[in-house]
């Protein structure tokens, strides 16, 4: 099987596109999630996994048209996304670099519910996220080895508990250490009952520190759900980080906001009021680094990719 992709990066972060359904799936986006987890998981698998793909990488299979909008379901090396905001930049630039977004907002429907995103030039694009929502305030864990740790449960598309100040620099070097913190607080909330609304998986870590480049006003660190960080400032957790931001009083609706991810790259955001929290607008940018056909093999042994986890 021949599947040709898009790949890009999101101030740093790779994103890979499937255009044009070739597994023939058109259907709203909860059940193109469905269909693809429940028949067609190899090609998140092929994808997103060692040999072709990076643990890093947050893969997007879009059905739909620049007329009608687009279906889109997100995935990486450990399973599926609600919603990806630094791949939603990514797709756009690529639906972009292929032809296939007209001048004017695009609808991207995501299993997370409907997004509107806009390419300003060539690599800026501007989205509405779902929207976001703070759930509870200053949880304290208990986390084995590194004491209490207090921090804010958030929805922004994914489920965020969100860390300010931790106790370790936000800086390359610290990475590791970032990393055991960071899956050490996932395990105290998963041990800790710890959860979304309705019992929902909290699924990323997001730490907060002081920024680096001139302008921004925070710098993260963001541990997703398969054990690697992201090296964007993560559109979701930064949607995450407003509706807090803004149920503190320290935002103000129109207010701009600018995140710093580990790699230096920035989102720019803003919240709108809305019943459930904010609705955030946030602007990032993409850059397209390959078109590339995929050949699965069906004799070749790993074919659907090797998960070291
Ligand atoms: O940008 O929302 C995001 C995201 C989630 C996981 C990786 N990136």
């Amino acid at each position: 099987m021949r599947l040709p992709v898009i790949d890009s990066h999101t101030e740093g972060e790779p994103t890979r596109v499937v255009l044009g359904d070739p597994l023939r799936l058109a259907r709203p986006a909860a059940n193109l999630r469905r269909a693809l987890e429940e028949g067609h998981d190899w090609l998140r698998r092929a994808l997103c996994l060692e040999p072709r793909g990076s643990e890093i990488a947050v893969g997007a299979y879009l059905t739909g048209d620049p007329t009608h909008g687009y279906e889109a379901v997100f995935f990486n090396n450990a399973g599926y996304l609600g919603m990806c905001g630094h791949a939603t930049v990514g797709v756009i630039v690529s639906l972009a670099h292929a032809g296939l977004a007209l001048p004017g907002p695009v609808e991207l429907r995501t299993p997370g519910g409907p997004v509107r995103a806009r390419l300003l030039g060539r690599s800026a694009v501007e989205f509405e996220n779902v929207p976001s929502r703070r759930h509870l305030a200053g949880v304290t864990l208990d986390v084995p080895g590194h004491g209490s740790v207090t921090g804010d449960v958030a929805y922004g598309g994914n489920w965020f508990f969100l860390v300010s100040s931790p106790s370790l620099d936000l800086r390359p070097a610290n990475a590791p250490d970032l990393l055991a913190f960071t899956q050490a607080v996932m395990g105290a909330l998963r041990d800790q009952g710890v959860t979304g609304d309705g019992g929902a998986p909290i699924d990323h870590v997001e730490l907060f520190g002081p920024p680096t480049r001139p302008g921004a006003d925070s710098r993260n660190f963001v541990l997703c759900p398969g054990g690697q960080f992201d090296r964007s400032p993560c559109g979701t957790g930064t949607s995450a980080k407003l509706a807090c931001l803004v149920a503190e009083g320290r935002l103000a609706p129109g207010q701009t906001w600018r995140q710093e991810g580990f790699a230096g790259g920035v989102f720019e955001a803003v919240a709108a009021p809305h019943p459930e929290g904010v609705v955030p607008t946030l602007t990032g940018r993409a850059y397209v680094t390959a078109e590339t056909t995929l050949v699965i093999d069906p004799e070749d042994p790993m074919r659907d990719g090797l998960d070291w986890r």
